[in-house]
C-alpha cells in the first residue's frame, strides 16, 4: 500500500477513539468500528443538536477562548524565542500561560473542527485551522520538539518542565501529553483535509520523541507522566504503517511502574500488567487502560487485556457512579477507595467520563459484548453530556451528583482539558453506534441516522427513525444490502435486561420487568418469556437476506425505573435514584416548591412523563420531565412529612437556571 491509499483506508476504518488496523495479515479488533464520517445524523435530532452546536458554537467559542487566553501567544512566543536565539539575543524572557499543557487546547480544538469538517465541508473553517497551523508550525524546534512552555524560555522554563528535555515528564511536564494531543489532532486533520500540513509537524515531534526515549545508547527510558501519546501513537502506527510508533507505545506502557517514579496517582504504582484496581487520576488511568487496549489489539498481548479486563470489573463494580462518571475525588482528581462515591464532592470530570467511553469502546471491539456499550451509554448520555450546556457554550469540569448550588457552568476554565475535550467529542458520537464483524452489523446506540458503510465489502445502508432517549421505539429502513444473509445484531440494553451496571453496584428495586418487541416488515416476532435467553452477548439476532425497503421495527417499553444502591456506598444507604431509559434523573431547585435535598420517594412512587421545553440564552430545548406525588420531610421524621409535587429533569440538563439545589438520590 502506498502512504496515501493507507491513509485512506484507516479514514475509513478508524473512527475518532479507535484504532483498526487496515491489512487483514495483521493482529487488530477482532470487530471493526464504522467511523462517524459512515453516519449521518439527522438534523434536529437529539445527537444532531449536539452536533449542531458544537459546529455553531462551542468549537468557535474554543478557538476564540485559545487566542483571547494567550494560548497562540504560547507558539508565538517559542517561535520567536528560536529567532531571537539564532540572531545571538538572549534578553527576552518569554513566560508561558498557566499550564504547560496549554498546548493542548488548541491541538484539541482542531480535532474537533477536523471531525466536523469530514461532514460539513467549511472552507472559512478550513482556511483559519490553516492559518493557526502557520503559527503552531513556527514553534517547532529544528529537530522537532514542540513544547513551547520549554522552547519560548528554555533557561525558565515552566515550573512543571524540568530543567532539560524529559526530565520531569514522569512529574509534570506533559511534554508526551502534548504529543498525544497533537498526533490525535493531526491525524483528524489529515483525514480531513487531505492536507499533510499538521500531519508532518505531528510525525517529527513524534520522530523526535522515539529518538530519544526508548532503550539503547543516546536514550532514555521514560514513560508518559499524563497517558496519552500510548492511544496516539497506536493511531500514527495505522496511519503511516511505521511500526516504530507502535514500538514505542508499549515501550510506554511496559516501562510504567519499572522507572524511578511509583505512585498511584499516574498508575506507575505497579507494571501495568500486575495492575487490578482502578487507582489515581481518572483520566490519565482511562488514558492508559485505552492505549493498553489499542496496543493489545495491534500486538496480539493478551496480558494487557486481561489486566484492563480485571481493572474495568473493579471500575463497574465498585468506583462507578450511576451518571458513569468516575474518579469520585478532587484531592487527585481521581479514584479512591471502593465503594466511596460521594455525591456532593464527587468529582467525577467530564474527560474522565469520555475517557470511561473511550475504555468500554476499545473493550466491545475486542470482545462485541454489549455489557461494555451499556456502561459506554450510560456515560455518554449522563455523564459526558452534563458537562456541557443545551447551548453548548458553558461546560462543567466536575459533575457531582449533588450541590447546594455552588456549582455553576462556565464558558471557560484556566485548565481548559474538558472544554477542549468536548470540542473533540461530541462531533465523534455518531461514530460509537455501529461496528461490523464478518456479515454482522453491531447497532449499539440509537438516534436517527442514515448509515451508508460496507459489511464484507458490500455495500449497506440503512436509515434509523427514533426519538430515543425520548422513548424506546426504533424503525430501521434497509436501503442498500448484499444479496447475502446479513446479520443485525440490535444491542438490548442493560437497561431493559434490568441491569443497572454488569455488577451489583446498583440494582431496580421496583419489580418492573420492562417488555420489548420486535417486527420484521409489519409482522411480530414472538419472544419467548425469557427471551433474554436468547440473546448473543446481550445483542438480539436478526440474520436474513435482507432487501431494500424492508423494514425492522424495535420496541423497549421505558418505564420510569427507581434504583437503589449497593449497601456498601455508604452515602447512597436510604437513598433512590429515578432513571428512564438511559436518562439519570435529578431533581433540580428551579421546579420544585419544596428543598429537593428533603425529597422522599418510595419504589412505589407513580411517576408520569412529560415534555416541557427548557430556556437557556433565548433559545427552547425540549427535555422530558417526571412528575409525581411525593413527600418533603425537613425532619427525618416520616410522620411529620408533607406532600408535595416533585418533578424531575434529566441530570444532563442540571444548572442551567441559575444556581440552587440538586440531587440524583433521594431519601427512600
Ligand atoms: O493534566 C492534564 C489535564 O488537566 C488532566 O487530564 C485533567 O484532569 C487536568 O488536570
Ligand atoms: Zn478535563
Amino acid at each position: 500500500m502506498t502512504f496515501r491509499t493507507t491513509i485512506l483506508a484507516i479514514s475509513f476504518l478508524a473512527s475518532a477513539a479507535t484504532a483498526a488496523a487496515a491489512d487483514n495479515d495483521k493482529p487488530s479488533y477482532p470487530i471493526a468500528n464504522v467511523p462517524f464520517t459512515s453516519v449521518k445524523t439527522d438534523e434536529g435530532s437529539f445527537w444532531g443538536e449536539r452536533i449542531r452546536q458544537s459546529r455553531e458554537v462551542t468549537i468557535p467559542l474554543a478557538f476564540s477562548k485559545c487566542e483571547e487566553t494567550d494560548r497562540y501567544t504560547n507558539f508565538k512566543n517559542a517561535a520567536a524565542k528560536m529567532k531571537e536565539s539564532a540572531a545571538g539575543d538572549e534578553s527576552s524572557n518569554y513566560r508561558p500561560t498557566s499550564f504547560p499543557f496549554d498546548d493542548t487546547d488548541v491541538y484539541k480544538t482542531i480535532e474537533g473542527a477536523s471531525y466536523l469538517l469530514q461532514t460539513y465541508p467549511d472552507a472559512g473553517l478550513e482556511a483559519y485551522i490553516d492559518s493557526v497551523l502557520n503559527i503552531v508550525a513556527a514553534a517547532q524546534e529544528p529537530d522537532g520538539y514542540l513544547y513551547t512552555a520549554r522552547t519560548m524560555n528554555p533557561a525558565h522554563p515552566h515550573p512543571w518542565s524540568g530543567p532539560a528535555r524529559w526530565t520531569a515528564e514522569e512529574s509534570g511536564s506533559h511534554e508526551l501529553y502534548n504529543l498525544g494531543h497533537m498526533v490525535e489532532a493531526a491525524i483528524a486533520h489529515y483525514q480531513a483535509t487531505g492536507s499533510r500540513k499538521f500531519l508532518d509537524i505531528a510525525i517529527r515531534y513524534a520522530d523526535c520523541v522515539c529518538r530519544e526515549i526508548g532503550y539503547g545508547e543516546g536514550r532514555k527510558v521514560v514513560v508518559p507522566g499524563h497517558q496519552i501519546a500510548e492511544m496516539a501513537l497506536a493511531k500514527l502506527y495505522l496511519v503511516t504503517g511505521d511500526r516504530k510508533y507502535l514500538d514505542e507505545a508499549r515501550m510506554f506502557l511496559d516501562n510504567k511502574g519499572k522507572t524511578a517514579r511509583k505512585d498511584e496517582y499516574d498508575q506507575s504504582h505497579l507494571p501495568v500488567i500486575q495492575q487490578d484496581e482502578a487507582v489515581g487520576h481518572a483520566v490519565r488511568a482511562g488514558y492508559m487502560y485505552s492505549g493498553m487496549a489499542d496496543v493489545a489489539a495491534l500486538t496480539g498481548d493478551v496480558s494487557y487485556i486481561q489486566a484492563i479486563e480485571r481493572i474495568w470489573k473493579n471500575m463497574v463494580g465498585k468506583k462507578m457512579y450511576l451518571t458513569g462518571g468516575i474518579g469520585s475525588s478532587g484531592r487527585n482528581e481521581g479514584f479512591s477507595p471502593n465503594y466511596d462515591l460521594p455525591n456532593m464532592n464527587g468529582y467525577c470530570e467530564t474527560c474522565a467520563a469520555i475517557a470511561n467511553v473511550y475504555v468500554n469502546h476499545r473493550m466491545f471491539l475486542m470482545q462485541g459484548k454489549s455489557e461494555y456499550i451499556d456502561v459506554l451509554e450510560r456515560a455518554l448520555y449522563n455523564g459526558v453530556i452534563s458537562g456541557v450546556s443545551l447551548d453548548g457554550g458553558e461546560f462543567f469540569y466536575p459533575n457531582p451528583l449533588e450541590s447546594h448550588g455552588q456549582h455553576k457552568r462556565q464558558s471557560w476554565f484556566g485548565c481548559a482539558c474538558c472544554p477542549s475535550n468536548i470540542c473533540r467529542f461530541i462531533p465523534s458520537v455518531p461514530g460509537y453506534a455501529y461496528a461490523v464483524k464478518d456479515n454482522s452489523l453491531y447497532v449499539n446506540l440509537f438516534f436517527a441516522n442514515t448509515l451508508t458503510t460496507s459489511i464484507e465489502g458490500r455495500p449497506f445502508s440503512m436509515k434509523v427513525e427514533t426519538s430515543y432517549p425520548e422513548d424506546g421505539d426504533m424503525k430501521f429502513t434497509i436501503q442498500k444490502a448484499p444479496s447475502r444473509d446479513i446479520a443485525l445484531r440490535i444491542r438490548i440494553p442493560g437497561w431493559v435486561r434490568n441491569q443497572v451496571l454488569p455488577s451489583d453496584l446498583y440494582s431496580y428495586c421496583d419489580g418492573i420487568k420492562p417488555g420489548i418487541s420486535l417486527k420484521v416488515n409489519g409482522k411480530a416476532i414472538e419472544m419467548a418469556d425469557d427471551w433474554e435467553n436468547g440473546l448473543e452477548n446481550g445483542y438480539y439476532k436478526l440474520e436474513r437476506k435482507w432487501k431494500k425497503g424492508e423494514v425492522v421495527e424495535v420496541h423497549f417499553d421505558m418505564p420510569v425505573r427507581i434504583v437503589k444502591a449497593n449497601g456498601a456506598v455508604v452515602e447512597d444507604r436510604g437513598k433512590v435514584a429515578v432513571e428512564r431509559g438511559p436518562l439519570v434523573y435529578c431533581a433540580e431547585w428551579a421546579d420544585n416548591s419544596h428543598n429537593v435535598l428533603h425529597t422522599v420517594i418510595s419504589p412505589d412512587t407513580v411517576f408520569t412523563a412529560a415534555k416541557m421545553e427548557m430556556t437557556v440564552k433565548g433559545r427552547s430545548y425540549g427535555i422530558t420531565v417526571l412528575n409525581a406525588e411525593a413527600l418533603e420531610d425537613w425532619s427525618g421524621n416520616r410522620a411529620n412529612a408533607r406532600k408535595t409535587q416533585l418533578r424531575l429533569i434529566p441530570y444532563y440538563a442540571w444548572a442551567h437556571r441559575g444556581n440552587g439545589n440538586m440531587t440524583v438520590w433521594m431519601n427512600e
